[in-house]
């Protein structure tokens, strides 16, 4: 057991620390563009998707925040609010923003019924601040405040978590972003500069504490816990230059995919990708532990889907348990089952847009599987799906979003006027006709015994 005497009296031990920063606390889940910084070095804040940046103040050349560890409800979508565990209101905490070579101390404080402690993934710094319980320093017991100080050394995006019972504090939303700015505000400067973290919960549809032993199977898929359509657009002007950082705190990885322009990845929580390294791309995959800066000119104007490509991770919680039905004639079904439970609905035999278009008795406090209405009808999604929606009339420094795009006449895709159902079918010439009959010999029979 380490005294107080002792660990306060190893070599350049920090003076004894007796006044903390305020703690902020956020009340609601959508985006806060952050202000210019008020003191301190100059720098090109981030915007945080759903989020919001933690005011600081300065005591003697040391930037200081407050972090409160603590039990949050956070709304994911109108609709459903979830338990989690986060920082000062919300999950995932809020962004620390610093610039490079910055001197900051960061008190955190456990208002959480276990220990914790943070991690600041990915920077440099002195190992007893590396925030890691048992191995850099003892857990903050609940009640307790620790202070973590270091210099901010390397500009880039790093993330915090905790490093204690992690399986159950990540599952519950322990997570926030770190951005160093260069101290240099021109260098690598962008029009726009967004950010968020991937987050996957299990919550059982009419529950609220997601369930911290899964492992793999997740129901609701985040960008910074918020589910489409709960998740803010990302809105732009026609010809800004536009960073996103996406960092994954999820137990797989996530092919982020942008529609409209293509991107280069100009970063990762290692530092910035040289230009000369960098090729294009229009999904890039961010696997776990991991942190990739997208970089693209909003050329294109119109509204752009920014998702995850793997197709579960942009459904929400209730209906996944549902069978496959495509092809299957449930009338006689329906009409038994209805008479046992009325209002019953059968579901995708047609296959599954059916269920973005009608509305399913839900529990209370949860999601439908895809859901989301758009401009041209049922957009069907859920999950790690939002819109950048790029505009030519769109002010600098203006987050609103601007509403749904409207394209220009001519350049919608629209419906044949003709006959659809008069076909011109021309094979090719050398395809088989339909028929089992046709298929050769060796695929039609399989082999008897033998050679
Ligand atoms: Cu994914």
């Amino acid at each position: 057991m380490v005294s107080r005497r002792e660990f306060l009296g190893g070599a350049g031990a920090a003076a004894i620390i007796t006044s903390m920063p305020e703690a902020a606390s956020m009340a609601h889940a959508g985006t806060v563009p952050p202000p210019l910084p008020a003191n301190g070095r100059p720098f090109n804040p981030v915007v945080t998707l759903n989020g919001w940046s933690l005011p600081w103040r300065m005591n003697k050349g040391v930037k200081e925040f407050h972090l409160v560890a603590e039990p949050v409800v956070r709304e994911l979508a109108p609709g459903m609010q979830a338990r989690l565990w986060g920082y000062n209101g919300q999950s995932p905490g809020p962004t620390i923003e610093v610039v490079e070579g910055d001197r900051v101390r960061v008190f955190v404080t456990n208002r959480l019924p276990e220990a914790t402690s943070v991690h600041w993934h990915g920077q440099r710094l002195p190992a007893g601040m590396d925030g890691v319980t048992g191995l850099t320093q003892p857990p903050i017991m609940p009640g307790k405040t620790f202070v973590y100080e270091f210099t901010a050394r390397r500009a880039g995006t790093f993330m915090y978590h905790p490093h204690a019972d992690e399986m159950t504090q990540m599952a519950m939303g322990m997570m926030g972003l770190w951005i160093t700015h260069p101290k240099d505000p021109k260098f690598m400067a962008v029009d726009r500069d967004f950010c968020f973290l991937l987050a996957a919960y299990d919550i059982e549809p009419g529950a609220a504490t997601p369930s911290v032993n899964t492992m793999l199977d997740f129901n609701l898929w985040t960008f910074n816990s918020r589910v489409f359509p709960g998740i803010d657009s990302l809105p732009c002007r026609l010809g800004d230059k536009v960073r996103i950082r996406v960092g994954n705190l999820t137990m797989t990885n996530h092919p982020i995919h942008m529609h409209g322009h293509e991107f280069v990845v100009t970063g990762t929580d290692g530092g910035w990708v040289p230009p000369t390294a960098r090729w294009p791309e229009v999904t890039t995959d961010v696997g776990v532990g991991q942190m990739r800066a997208i970089e693209f000119t909003a050329t294109e104007p119109g509204d752009w889907s920014l998702h995850c490509h793997k197709s579960h991770h942009t459904m929400n919680a209730m209906g996944h348990a549902v069978p496959t039905m495509i092809g299957v004639d449930q009338s006689e079904a329906m009409e038994k089952i209805g008479n046992l439970v009325p209002g019953y609905m059968a579901m995708g035999q047609h296959g599954m847009h059916e269920m973005a278009t009608m509305s399913m008795p839900l529990p209370p406090n949860t999601l439908p599987m895809m859901t989301g209405e758009g401009p041209f009808g049922p957009i069907g999604m859920g999950g790690m799906f939002t819109t950048i929606k790029v505009r030519k009339d769109q002010k600098p420094g203006d987050y609103r979003d601007p509403g749904w795009y409207q394209p220009p006449p001519g350049t919608q895709a629209y419906e044949y006027q003709g006959d659809s159902a008069a076909l011109p079918l021309q094979r090719a010439p050398d395809t088989a006709p339909a028929g089992d009959a046709s298929l050769p010999q060796a695929t039609r029979k399989p082999h008897a015994h033998g050679h």
